[in-house]
């Protein structure tokens, strides 16, 4: 079958490219199941909807399938809309965290046939078996559909994929691959970079988090992660690699049977990897550090106990603080993520978060906390009555640095100047401790990725932040 795939623009204005790791691994196992996979990549191409139409209508497609976010789900309802207009009886698709988390809207608003829940690459391959050989095509489990009543019904589970050594890589010359590779890294630096996956999956329960992959991680070989690695350094050129997994750092031995044979392999190579703080230790980070790795992202999101208890964090500042200096001391640079706003925030709370950045010597955006859909916390926000119209709030969704929804007792504008503040001070306190290295490397960061209109935008918003503290903060 003629399949084509569409991974709408992410619109992070960024100049960062983040390479559709997903949609790659469901082009893959669609392919190695015999079908002609085409891509539309809207993101590597720049390309606007009425162009992504007009090529997804090119390629004659017998069946289309849409990635991306769910802050790009108004991309997904516009095209199917009209694709549903251009090519009656064309199957089309929707998979990734968005659609699994809001079927109802994929399939009732936004013209999709089916929905694909979750890990795709089994499900779309027996998906498109069953549309191609003309079987019942809703029987195939760990799927979303509308019944002939109209209203949104699941077929039952999909067990998730036993081992991931098992996938085919990603098929990622399906892409512009070479729009990513050379794009800014998330450090606004200009090496090759391409990421891998190496695990899926999350037992913790923080409660804005969306478990796409379950509650259980399942991780690759070493053996097979590091295969990849040399792959793509041997077929692109790639110098700098990451691992974006929600859990890289969380068995010790896997880090550094991984670390081991990496440094065997590709001495060269460096990367970065989100790390959680309660499952580092010296030895670990050493390790890490000797097979190329310079960055480490830490989830940290409150200096706040009580916060952290809010969020069902299972991760106490004191050990943040702790992963932060031995990273530091091992020779990495540490990141940050922070949040504001969560059920119960004050200004004390707040405090707390500008305190711990001080303390580990950090800074990085804060982002408001957003409900969502799939977490915990939008159940409650929900529930509360805070978010009374689905669509329209899935359509005002992006990157979280707006405030959509007010989950605290303070009013908008306060808490709105309360995050302005609480970045002003705690970039102030990091840059002001030397001032001479980090201003200039903090400016050419922002202005690499992001370019010289946001970063007036965010110097703007930054020297906001430095006016009147709210009362309590001083
Ligand atoms: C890397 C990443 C990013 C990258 C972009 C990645 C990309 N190119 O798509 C960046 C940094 C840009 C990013 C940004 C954001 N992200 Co993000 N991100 C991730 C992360 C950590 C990994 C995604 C990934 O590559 N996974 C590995 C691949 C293999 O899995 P996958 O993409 O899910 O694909 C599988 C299935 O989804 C499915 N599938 C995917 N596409 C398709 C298509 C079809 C047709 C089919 C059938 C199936 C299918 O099959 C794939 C293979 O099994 C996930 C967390 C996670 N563990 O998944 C969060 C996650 C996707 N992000 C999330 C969020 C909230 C955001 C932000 C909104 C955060 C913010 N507050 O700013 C922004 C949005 C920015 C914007 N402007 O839109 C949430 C989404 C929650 C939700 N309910 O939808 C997640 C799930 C984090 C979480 N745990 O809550 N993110
Ligand atoms: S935020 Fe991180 S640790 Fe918490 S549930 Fe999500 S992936 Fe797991």
């Amino acid at each position: 079958m003629r399949i084509t795939l569409v991974y709408p623009n992410l619109g992070t204005g960024q100049r960062s490219l983040y390479f559709p790791q997903g949609l790659a691994y469901v082009a893959a196992a669609l392919q190695r199941a015999g079908h002609r996979v085409s891509v539309v990549d809207m993101e590597g191409e720049d390309l606007s909807t009425e162009r992504a139409i007009n090529l997804a209508v090119e390629t004659s497609p017998d069946m289309v399938g849409f990635g991306g976010m769910i802050t790009r789900y108004s991309i997904v309802r516009e095209m199917g809309r009209r694709l549903n207009r251009e090519m009656p009886g064309v199957f089309l698709m929707a998979g990734n965290s968005g659609a699994t988390t809001i079927p109802g809207l994929y399939l009732e608003n936004a013209g999709m046939d089916a929905v694909v829940l979750g890990e795709g690459e089994e499900a779309s391959v027996e998906l498109a078996a069953a549309v191609e050989s003309g079987a019942d095509w809703r029987s195939v489990p760990g799927l979303a559909f509308r019944d002939e009543a109209g209203k949104t019904v699941f077929s039952r589970p999909r067990p998730l994929q036993a081992n991931l050594d098992d996938l085919p890589w990603p098929a990622r010359d399906l892409f512009p691959l070479e729009k990513y590779v050379v794009s800014r890294d998330h450090r606004g630096k200009h090496e090759r970079h391409l990421e891998i996956v190496a695990s899926r999956g999350c037992p913790h329960g923080c409660v804005y988090c969306y478990h796409i992959y379950g509650r259980t991680i399942r991780r690759r070989s070493p053996g097979s992660i590091v295969a990849e690695a040399v792959h793509i350094v041997e077929k692109y050129g790639i110098e700098y690699t990451g691992f974006p997994d929600d859990l890289f750092t969380s068995d010790k031995a896997f880090v550094m049977e991984t670390c081991a044979l990496l440094k065997k392999r590709l001495p060269g190579i460096r990367w970065s990897c989100l790390g959680r703080a309660s499952s580092v230790d010296r030895e670990m980070l050493r390790a890490m550090r000797g097979a190329g790795c310079d960055w480490i992202s830490y989830g940290i999101e409150s200096g706040s106990p009580e916060m952290l208890r809010r969020m069902k964090r299972t991760v106490t500042p004191e050990q943040c603080l702790n992963a932060i200096r031995m990273t530091r001391a091992e020779g990495m640079i540490p990141e940050g993520s922070f949040m504001i706003g969560m059920f119960g925030e004050t200004r004390e709370t707040v405090a707390e978060t500008v305190e711990f950045c001080k303390e580990a010597d950090i800074t990085a955006p804060m982002l408001f906390v957003t409900p969502y859909p799939g977490t915990p916390l939008f159940t409650e926000a929900e529930e509360k009555g805070l978010i009374p119209d689905l669509e329209a709030y899935v359509l005002s969704l992006e990157a979280a640095d707006k405030l959509l929804v007010n989950l605290t007792d303070m009013d908008d504008r306060e808490l709105e100047s309360l995050r302005a503040w609480a970045m002003g001070k705690a970039g102030r306190n990091y840059l002001l401790r030397r001032p001479f290295s980090r201003i200039p490397a903090l400016l050419w960061k922002h202005l690499s990725l992001k370019g010289f209109d946001q970063l007036a935008r965010d110097a703007a918003e930054f020297l906001r932040g430095l006016g009147k503290p709210p009362a309590q903060c001083r």
